[in-house]
């Protein structure tokens, strides 16, 4: 019905996608929204993005992600990228070492850029490519404690860890929404369908997280 708004979701999530040029970002972003992959994809020109509606302890959680170049001259204004971004997927390739390697400077660049509570998972892709392997799983394991990070071994091509590691973000970023709400009962409660960005403590207080 004309200027109805009719949101089919609890909270809008955004987020972002990075990581190397090749490591398979696009392909990964294809498999989660459209259950595609492509073998002979092209590099990332400028910035995509794509959505899915999936469920989290009970809430529509529509996530939508971002994803743009590894490489930098095809890079699109990184400020704006990261901005309202609430979850992060830093990936690398388990048969490139450099790109495990850069993790590192990926990690800077959403520190520099990025909300400070973002959550970020760190996905170790290709894991189909095991016979070429070059990042040990424990290395990748490793670097995520240290960093304070999630980590799983996903495959964009076999479909491996990928749903599960977008549910991870959101579930972790969904939690961090629910003990906002709980340390601030007292504000109005906004309508459905609430965008949520993770560093205004006073985003939401739904009833989540009830049990
Ligand atoms: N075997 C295998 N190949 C993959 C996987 N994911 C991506 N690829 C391949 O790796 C190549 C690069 O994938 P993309 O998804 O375009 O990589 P990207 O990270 O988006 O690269 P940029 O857009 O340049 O940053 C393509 O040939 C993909 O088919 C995977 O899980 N397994
Ligand atoms: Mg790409």
């Amino acid at each position: 019905m004309a200027g109805k708004i009719d949101h089919d979701y609890d909270y809008l999530l955004k987020i972002v996608l990075i990581g190397d040029s090749g490591v398979g970002k696009s392909n990964i972003l294809s498999r989660f929204t459209r259950n595609e992959f492509n073998l002979e994809s092209k590099a990332t020109i400028g910035v995509e993005f794509a959505t899915r509606t999936l469920q989290v302890e009970g809430k529509m959680i529509k996530a939508q992600i971002w994803d743009t170049a590894g490489q930098e001259r095809y890079r699109a204004i990184t400020s704006a990228y990261y901005r309202g971004a609430v979850g992060a997927l830093l990936v690398y390739d388990i048969t490139k070492r450099p790109s495990f390697d850069n993790v590192q400077r990926w990690l800077r660049e959403l520190r520099a850029n990025a909300d400070s509570n973002i959550v970020v998972l760190m996905a170790g892709n290709k894991s189909d490519l095991s016979h070429l392997r070059a990042v040990d799983e424990q290395d990748g394991q490793s670097l995520a404690e240290k960093e304070g990070l999630s980590f799983l071994e996903t495959s964009a091509l076999d479909a491996h860890n990928v749903e599960r590691a977008f549910q991870t973000v959101l579930t972790e970023i969904y939690h961090i929404i629910c003990k906002k709400a709980l340390a601030a009962q007292d504000v109005a409660l906004p309508g459905k369908g609430t965008t949520i960005n993770v560093g205004d403590s006073s985003a939401n207080t739904q009833s989540c997280c009830s049990s």
